[in-house]
């Protein structure tokens, strides 16, 4: 394992090996940058392989290509890797839309990409980290969901609140057993003029609370 950036001091992840869903692009692929530039071991998945390849070219970072909603190709990658210390499962779509907009396919897809590809992905990794008695997972919600009723943001808002509620029934169930659990409920394409800052926050920024809650801080 080499020194983090700096020479001299140590990554707040070094040793870490992080395993990340929809790292292509957006919060994915700034917190696989982030993570990598403290030290640790990621393993950049994407069901999008092109986008995916540029990943490559840093240090600490392999790619691999993964669709969240196959729980086959899960289990597959699952037993492929070794260890794993942190799990952040990123991927989720946007559906535009009020209820009577949201057809039951939509209903039906964002369900599946936002909350059924996490329960897939944690029953496939949690026997890992219990193993190991140690690990934590950091799922992707958003502040559309069980905090803020936002307009035209339906099936969105019902599967991040899932998130939510999931999230909180999985930390309760295993922190006894050393894993931690935590999501990460950004606002960062909409509530621009509700921000006291006047912006809203960036994925770089996004992906740096990411880091935090990977470490060991
Ligand atoms: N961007 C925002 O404003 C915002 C705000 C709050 C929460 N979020 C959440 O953050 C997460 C990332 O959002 P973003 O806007 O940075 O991402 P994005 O929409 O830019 O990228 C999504 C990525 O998911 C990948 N993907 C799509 N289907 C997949 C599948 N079946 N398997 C694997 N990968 C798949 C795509 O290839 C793409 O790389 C999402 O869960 C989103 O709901 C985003
Ligand atoms: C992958 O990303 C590229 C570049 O953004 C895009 O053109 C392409 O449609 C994406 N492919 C898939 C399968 O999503
Ligand atoms: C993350 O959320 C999914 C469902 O959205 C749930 O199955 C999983 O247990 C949650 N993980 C944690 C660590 O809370
Ligand atoms: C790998 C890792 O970060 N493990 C941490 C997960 O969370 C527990 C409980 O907070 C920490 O003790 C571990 O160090």
């Amino acid at each position: 394992v080499s020194l983090g950036s700096t020479a001299g001091s140590m990554g707040r992840l070094e040793g870490k090996v992080i395993v990340l869903t929809a790292a292509a692009q957006g919060i994915g692929r700034a917190s696989a940058l982030a993570f990598a530039r403290e030290g640790a071991k990621v393993i950049a998945t994407d069901i999008n392989e092109s986008k995916l390849q540029d990943l490559e070219e840093y240090p600490g970072i392999q790619t691999r290509v993964l669709d969240v909603t196959k729980k086959k190709q899960i289990d597959q990658f699952a037993n492929e890797v070794e260890r794993v210390d942190v799990l952040f499962n990123v991927a989720g779509f946007v559906h535009h839309g009020t209820i009577l907009d949201c057809e039951e396919k939509d209903w039906d897809f964002s369900m599946n990409l936002n909350v059924h590809s996490m329960y897939l992905m944690i029953k496939a990794f949690l026997p890992k980290m219990l193993a190991q008695k140690s690990g934590n997972i950091t799922n992707m919600s958003s502040v559309a969901s069980s905090i803020k009723g936002v307009e035209n943001r339906c099936v969105y808002s019902a599967t991040k609140a899932a998130v939510i509620g999931l999230t909180k029934s999985v930390a309760a169930d295993f922190i006894q057993q050393g894993i931690r659990c935590n999501c990460v409920c950004p606002a960062l394409s909409s509530f621009q003029n509700r921000q006291k800052t006047g912006r809203f926050a960036t994925a770089e920024e996004v992906a740096l609370l990411c880091v935090f809650l990977a470490s060991d801080e």
